[in-house]
């Protein structure tokens, strides 16, 4: 199994010329048992999807009241279709300034050693403790320890909220954060350690790279054809009509502009879709979406599940709207 996470896209996409791999929807692998949807067993939503070795990985918010998180699973799987449950891989009681509200990992190896980012306590101004914080561990499995001992980013720049945050790894070895919530986005280049930001190619620290006025949190970056894809969840996270959008540009550092939406609700399927991550699998090219969505009929705004689905790519190297399916995808 030849995989690599959206995160280590830079050294896929040589191998994958822009357009010319493109695919219209089909229903593949009909003898291959599906994973359903949703994938995890509960409330769980933001999945940061991950391939570490030959094993899938999914690391999720636990979906309930703010109070009520504190500490994150972790789910493991060979094939996409049976997932493991890994209870409590990082544990509020690992990170002294967080009280509740951990949300949104984003977890990448590094040298051996595996770095989950998260948010807490979901602050409102620069007077409350809070933010991105980082922690490691030797395993995907963690356990993991709070790498700083407060945050990596406490406050607000640019008027971005310090939550939502992912890590991305371009072709030269920089290590970049996309984050913000509150309708603002902000880029960072981390420090080789993971122990704060360094300024970017223009010295700045922490550039806004708000792509639209659409933008609302759930942020995420890959690299396809040498062009950088921003993706980004619109609207509430609360409401229906939650949805997924994105841009291309020649650099991180944009400038981005949105191009559509590619995942939103589905009247006979679910609503409030959003806030997702990818899988990329190199061997054949195939691409899928790991998002949350709520399903028919539940009104709480807890209530999301994680869903996979396939994402194709049109000859221009667009990406092409999500099909939402109760089926999942085939086992892989
Ligand atoms: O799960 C908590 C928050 O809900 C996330 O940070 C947002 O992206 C939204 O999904």
């Amino acid at each position: 199994m030849a995989l690599g996470k959206v995160v280590m896209a830079a050294a896929l996409a040589v191998a994958i010329p822009f357009g010319a791999l493109a695919a219209p929807p089909k229903q593949d692998a009909p003898d291959r048992p599906m994973s359903g949807n949703p994938i995890l067993p509960g409330w769980y939503a933001d999945p940061e999807a991950a391939v570490f070795g030959k094993t899938y990985w999914i690391y999720p918010t636990t979906s309930k009241p703010y109070a009520e998180q504190v500490g994150f699973d972790a789910f493991s799987s060979p094939d996409l279709v049976h997932w493991t449950r890994h209870p409590d891989v990082l544990k509020i009681e690992a990170i002294s300034w967080a009280k509740e509200a951990l949300w949104a990992p984003s977890v990448v190896e590094k040298d051996g050693r595996y770095y989950f980012f998260f948010s807490a306590n979901d602050i409102k101004n620069d007077d409350e403790v809070g933010g991105i914080g980082v922690a490691v561990a030797d395993k995907p499995e963690g356990p993991y320890r709070d790498l700083l001992g407060k945050p990596l980013v406490g406050t607000f720049h640019n008027g971005a909220q310090p939550i939502d945050q992912f890590v991305f790894k371009d072709d030269d070895g920089a290590w970049y954060m996309i984050y913000g919530g509150w309708k603002h986005a902000n880029i960072v280049r981390l420090k080789d350690d993971f122990s704060g930001v360094q300024p970017l190619a223009d010295g700045t620290l922490f550039k806004e790279i708000t792509p639209a006025p659409e933008y609302v949190e759930g942020s995420l970056m890959f690299k396809r054809g040498g062009r950088y894809y921003y993706m980004w969840s619109e609207g509430g996270w609360g409401e229906p009509d939650y949805a997924v959008a994105y841009a291309i540009a020649d650099k991180p550092t944009g400038p981005f502009k949105r191009i559509g939406t590619i995942l939103q609700q589905d009247p006979e399927i679910a609503t409030s879709a959003g806030h997702h991550s990818l899988i990329h699998a190199a061997d054949d090219d195939s691409w899928y979406i790991v998002y949350h969505r709520r399903p028919l009929g539940e009104t709480s705004r807890h209530h999301r599940v994680t869903a996979i689905d396939r994402m194709y790519f049109d000859a221009q190297g667009h990406i092409l709207p999500v099909k939402m399916t109760h089926e999942g995808v085939p086992a892989r």
